[in-house]
């Protein structure tokens, strides 16, 4: 029987990572995964919590109560060595609230401000890392949670029109293009989102079963 898991982001890139990258536990489940917006109902969860883990459990135990069916979210950023872990769970509002502003405009704001405050920092410290919790939530309280991490470092301007968020400034160890210039499916085998949610598979595999 085809059963009903929602996803509890409002992002829609990330809608379409997770969608890539769930595809094959979806098939194997036949699970039918449905973005929050299906459900205008659910009101957005402010993320209060100080950690990727604390805002993922928020978000996926709000959307399992609130639709009755399991949950899965994510709760992500970028976290910069010379700023001490900053942006990191504050990644999303980097430049403050833009209330009505389009996500585009607010990651340009982000990126913009992230780029400036880094200005004077030489090549050698430039270090960051994209961190990801990923949550799936049982309307009966049961859940399970894991993280994944993309070490890397940040350029001095934006590089290439994938991916969203900060994706045209990082650039992964090992690599010389920015996850922004990668495709979705090199994105989504390196990324801290990727490792994040096949990493959630097992616990998947026993909660959904
Ligand atoms: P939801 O809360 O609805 O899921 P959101 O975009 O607000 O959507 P987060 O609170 O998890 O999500 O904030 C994540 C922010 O971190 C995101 O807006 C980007 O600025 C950054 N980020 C996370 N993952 C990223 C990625 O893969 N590439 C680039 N930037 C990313």
């Amino acid at each position: 029987m085809t059963r009903r898991v929602v996803l509890a982001t409002r992002n829609a890139h990330k809608v379409d990572e997770l969608t890539a990258i769930l595809g094959d536990v979806v098939a194997d489940l036949d699970l039918d995964i449905v973005g929050v917006s299906a459900y205008p109902q659910v009101a957005d969860v402010p993320e209060t919590e100080v950690t990727f883990a604390g805002n993922s459990l928020l978000k996926a135990r709000a959307v399992a109560a609130a639709t009755g069916c399991p949950a899965l979210a994510d709760d992500s950023g970028l976290a910069v060595d010379v700023l001490g872990g900053a942006p990191g769970v504050f990644s999303a509002r980097w430049s403050g609230r833009h209330s009505g502003a389009s996500r585009a405009h607010v990651d340009a704001a982000n990126l913009a401000l992230l780029l400036d405050q880094l200005a004077d920092v030489p090549d050698d410290h430039r270090g960051a890392a994209f961190v990801c919790a990923a949550v799936l939530a049982l309307p009966d309280g049961r859940y399970a949670v894991a993280e994944g991490r993309l070490v890397g470092h940040l350029l001095r301007a934006p590089r290439g029109d994938g991916g969203f968020g900060y994706d045209p400034i990082f650039v992964p160890e090992g690599a010389d293009r920015t996850t922004a210039e990668l495709t979705p499916e090199a994105k989504n085998a390196i990324s801290h989102r990727g490792r994040a949610f096949r990493a959630l598979v097992p616990d998947l595999r026993t909660l959904l079963a």
